[in-house]
This record gives C-alpha cells, structure tokens and sequence, in this order.
C-alpha cells in the first residue's frame, strides 16, 4: 500500500526525499486556495513567481498579476490573494493567464518540484486531490506552506483530512507527523472555522478584516478541479 506523509513546514523538506511521490502542496490560507479557485473559474494557467518585481513585470506579456506580502495585496498588481479576486467579478479573469506571487504558498510549490507530480491542494478540492491520488498510486507528501517557515494549524488539518480520506487506501500509520494531523483533524472537524479562530494566521487575516476569506477556504468539495504544477506552470 502507498504512504501518506506529512511535511509540516518548507523547511523540512530537506529531510524528505520527493523522488516518487506525488506532493499535495497546501497553503490553506489563502494562496492555494486562491489558485484552486482561480482555475476553477477559468483561468488558463498560473507561473509562480519568487518576487513581487518578477511578478510585475510578467505583465508585458499579457500576464495577470496577484501578488501579497504579509497578507497584503503588493502594490502595482491587478490582484491579492484573496479568492474572491476570482470571483468577484472586479477583475475578468476567465481565459487570462496569471503570474502569482505570495509569501509562503509559491514558495511551497518551487521547492516541492522533486516530486514525481506536484498538485495543489485545498479543502475546497480536497474530494478531487484524494481522487486524483487513488488514481496515481504512489506515496504521497503533503507539503505544508506554513509560515515563514513555521507549522500551522490549517495545512495540517488539510493533511489529517486528506490522510482520513484515504486511510483504507495509503498507509497514514508509520509517521508521527500523519498521526498528529489525524489526531488534530479529529478535533478540529465538528467546527473547522470555529477551531481555527486559536490560530496565528486567522488572526493576522482577521486585523487586515479578511475573516469571510478564511469562512470560503476551509469549505469542503467547492471545486472539482486538481491544478498540476507542473514546467513552471500551475494548469
Ligand atoms: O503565505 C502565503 O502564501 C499566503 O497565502 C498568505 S495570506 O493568506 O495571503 O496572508
């Protein structure tokens, strides 16, 4: 049977060796959850971009642009990295390409790129990333964007619902770090908005009056869809 592990922050990922596996990179709050939507709402594809500066200037070529730092929207950008911004309508985004960047989450995906595939995931996909897994068959990392390095509470809940999900499937049992998701998972999943209020990133989001974006990312199964990171592309 196939593994599922977890790797709690970007800077543990030395540790693990990607070759493969297929890596399920999460930042819940808010960059792939904010990826997963724009997809789903007819984006073409997404570049993730280590600068803010990188990231403006990929608009000469036709590039949206959504940049955040520190939560939030950088300046000289269309976009933050809220979901709304794909949906609110204020910006069209259907049929366009956008170029990305934001603290954590496009950090997260440059440096899980050993892996055999690197998808993003979210709880508002979280049915389409398990399926897509059964389908792959082979162990899986859940890379955790976290912040600035450090664990946080929402990426390892997705990783204990992912892990709940696929426990008959993958083996969640040989790693300290699969069992503690599974055990917060547990806690947590009665009220996931409601247990999330404790933690550091919803209140950051809360003093920059963005509460209604952490209510949208922890829904389950919104999207059908499973972005493929993939040649420096999100599709
Ligand atoms: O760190 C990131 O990548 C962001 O998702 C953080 S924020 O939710 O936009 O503050």
């Amino acid at each position: 049977m196939p593994t599922l592990d977890i790797c709690f922050s970007p800077e543990l990922l030395p540790l693990f060796d990607l070759r493969g596996r297929v890596a399920v990179v999460v930042d819940v709050l808010r960059a792939t959850s904010s990826i997963v939507t724009a997809l789903a709402q007819g984006v073409t594809h997404m570049v993730p971009v280590s600068e803010v500066a990188a990231c403006q200037a990929m608009a000469a070529d036709g590039y949206l642009t959504a940049a955040e730092r520190d939560g939030r929207q950088a300046l000289g950008v269309d976009l933050g990295n809220s979901p709304f911004g794909y949906l609110d309508g204020v910006v069209a985004v259907r049929g366009r390409a956008v170029a990305i960047t934001t603290t954590n989450g496009t950090r997260a995906l440059h440096l899980s790129q050993a892996a055999d595939a690197v998808v993003v995931g979210a709880f508002l996909n979280l049915g389409a990333v398990a399926n897509f897994l059964r389908q792959q068959q082979k162990d899986v990392i859940v890379v955790c964007a976290g912040w600035k390095g450090n664990f946080c509470l929402e990426d390892t809940l997705f990783g204990g619902a992912l892990a709940n999900e696929l426990a008959s499937e993958f083996t969640t049992t040989d790693s300290d770090a699969t069992l503690a998701a599974l055990d917060l998972w547990q806690a947590a999943r009665p009220d996931v908005a409601g247990y999330l209020l404790k933690s550091s990133h919803v209140r950051r989001l809360n003093s920059l009056e963005l509460h209604k974006d952490m209510e949208f990312c922890v829904r389950q199964d919104v999207y059908d869809v499973v972005p493929v990171y993939q040649e420096g592309r999100i599709t």
